[in-house]
């Protein structure tokens, strides 16, 4: 049997998270209502009033809110507890102009800490473990998360950030770390490092928690092989929390959701209709005990099927499987999340064309990215020296819209294939998604 941070809701029988879930969103919509005027008035124009609200079954009444409502209401619209109760701000990676910025109380940081605590033990984790955290800290969610929750299971913490790999692999071997936390295109990178160094036989670890972009299983065997150790999956979102939304326990077939403090629902991204359980659409949450930052039906946009097989682990809580796509077009680079349109903003800024193509792909497990845009007419009898100037120029804004660098390569007008209908803007070589 498992090993758990909380047992007695992580293993709640359902009528006791149903209870639980009931009275958390009947209190969160009250206090929306009352304190946030931008959720009052989209209630309002949805005709629908807090007492409308006895339970989940009425969820489907309420209004869903998206990122562009976040985008909305920044920076402090949709804060629901005064400046004085919060303690912290992160937000999510690589957007200039209005980032969406999630507020927290000491209570929410404690809730998304547990949440990720529960994720370590999930993981094998116990007070005797020295975890190393390598994901980015920061704005960012993934060091600041399970950094907290390596601290409530009482690990010994290496709050070591991402990059330099020369420091993560001295640090990992003079203090025989036993887990790692990062990006699993980081673990894979670390792995082929540990061979080229030959330093295998130093290594400690038995495993490692990896999340925050999309992986296969064939990443996860082949780090799993190299490493020794177990790799488990971890899911969340910075408007939802971070990191440990949901996480994996040891049977690896899906991520369970922390329900005694998230409603997940499935939705057909196109109607907005909730759809039965087993059906691949839009997850949406809606979070129920959370204070500064309360968010009703969320549109992750990541696509993905719920179960709620009975797991051997001993856990309740409904799973999901890996994401399988989004409903949107953003790209996980480098672990930023990137828009193509953010892209099409710098191009246009610096005098080209919106004739451009994005190519995503993976050369030794790190990301790569390359734009292609078509010279205008007036750059076509430019020198070669004036056209790399300008793909400099681009890379430098590039650079400075989405934090990662991005190739730039002006290439001659019409040589980017048209299509009939949608523009290919993306080319994504990594097949990270399954179909
Ligand atoms: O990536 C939080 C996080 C940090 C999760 C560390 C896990 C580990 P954001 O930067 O706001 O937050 O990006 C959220 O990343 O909507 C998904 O599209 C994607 N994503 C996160 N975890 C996974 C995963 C963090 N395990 C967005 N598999 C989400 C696939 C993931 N995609």
């Amino acid at each position: 049997m498992g090993n758990y941070y909380q047992q007695e809701l992580e293993c709640a029988p359902r009528e006791k998270i149903k209870a639980i879930q009931d009275e958390g969103l009947v209190k969160t919509v009250k206090k929306v209502y009352e304190n946030v005027e931008y959720y009052r008035k989209k209630m309002d124009e949805k005709g629908v009033k807090p007492e409308d609200i006895k339970s989940q079954e009425d969820l489907y009444k309420l209004p869903f809110l998206t990122k562009e409502d976040l985008r909305e209401a920044y920076p402090y619209g949709l804060m629901a507890e005064p400046l004085e109760n919060c303690v912290r701000i992160q937000s999510t990676s690589g957007t200039t102009g209005r980032r969406v910025v999630a507020f927290y109380t000491q209570h929410d940081i404690d809730l998304w800490e547990e949440c990720c605590a529960r994720a370590i033990m999930a993981a094998g984790g116990t007070n005797k473990d020295v975890v190393q955290v390598s994901y980015g800290y920061g704005l960012f969610t993934g060091g600041p998360g399970l950094n907290g929750g390596s601290h409530k299971v009482g690990c010994l913490t290496l709050p070591m950030s991402s990059g330099n790999t020369d420091r993560q692999l001295q640090f990992m071997t003079d203090l025989e770390a036993t887990i790692i936390c990062c990006t699993p295109s980081y673990a894979a990178y670390l792995a082929e490092s540990i061979y080229e160094r030959g330093i295998r036989d130093k290594i400690k670890l038995k495993a490692g928690i990896f999340g925050a972009e999309a992986w296969t299983e064939e990443m996860r065997q082949d780090i799993q092989d190299k490493l020794g150790i177990k790799a488990y999956d971890i899911y969340g979102l910075t408007e939802i929390s971070g990191p440990g939304v949901s996480f994996e326990c040891e049977e690896q077939t899906g991520m369970h959701i922390n329900e005694d403090h998230f409603i997940a629902e499935i939705i057909d991204p196109d109607t907005g209709e909730v759809l039965p359980e087993g059906s691949v659409g839009e997850l949406v949450f809606t979070s129920i005990d959370k204070e500064a930052f309360p968010l009703l039906r969320y549109r992750t946009r990541d696509i993905c099927v719920l179960s709620r097989e009975k797991c051997s682990c001993g856990r309740t809580h409904v799973k999901m499987s890996k994401p399988m796509g989004r409903s949107d077009d953003m790209l996980i680079v480098k672990g930023v999340n990137v828009f193509p349109s953010q892209i099409e903003q710098v191009l246009l800024q610096k005098g080209l064309t919106s004739n451009y193509q994005i190519i995503v792909d993976r050369e030794k497990n790190s990301d790569t990215i390359e734009v292609l845009v078509e010279m205008t007419s007036e750059l076509f009898s430019d020198s070669v020296g004036e056209i790399t100037a300008k793909e400099k120029d681009v890379v430098a804004g590039l650079k400075s819209m989405l934090g990662i660098y991005a190739k730039v390569r002006i290439v001659e007008p019409k040589s980017i294939i048209r299509s009939e209908g949608k523009a290919v803007r993306v080319i994504d070589r990594r097949n990270l998604y399954k179909k």
